[in-house]
């Protein structure tokens, strides 16, 4: 999607700091990290918000959640971690383009703000 900023990195039109890609997803370094480790993991495939999943995204979105739980033992995330995706306005999404924040290295809480 043209003026959409993950499919601009995807494109390679923006730089980032990747830390794993394959043929369905792409995962970087988010720019304002949270917690010592913060990567984002993107669908290649422009969607917009998770409101917008059908049931044909099942695949692709249980691809991402297990490149999440791979990633996390990469990076060294053996006591835990957390992935969330925020969905519009009220969940805090910045950047429509769906993504999934794995943020890990420190001690989270609960409930998020
Ligand atoms: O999360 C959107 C996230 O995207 C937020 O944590 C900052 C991150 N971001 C924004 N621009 C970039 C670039 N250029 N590289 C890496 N990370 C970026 P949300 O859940 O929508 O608030």
């Amino acid at each position: 999607m043209q003026d959409c900023l993950f499919c601009k990195i995807i494109a390679g039109e923006i730089p980032a700091q990747k830390v794993y890609e394959d043929d369905q997803v792409l995962a970087f370094k988010d720019i304002a990290p949270v917690a010592p480790v913060h990567v984002l993991i993107i669908p290649k495939q422009h969607i917009a918000t998770l409101e917008d999943l059908t049931a044909e995204n099942a695949e692709l979105m249980g691809h991402i959640l297990v490149t999440a739980a791979k990633l996390a033992k990469e990076l060294g995330l053996a006591k835990g971690y957390r992935v969330v995706s925020n969905c519009k306005e009220d969940g805090g999404q910045t950047v429509y383009h769906i993504h999934f924040h794995l943020i890990g290295g420190r001690q989270m809480q609960w409930p998020p703000g």
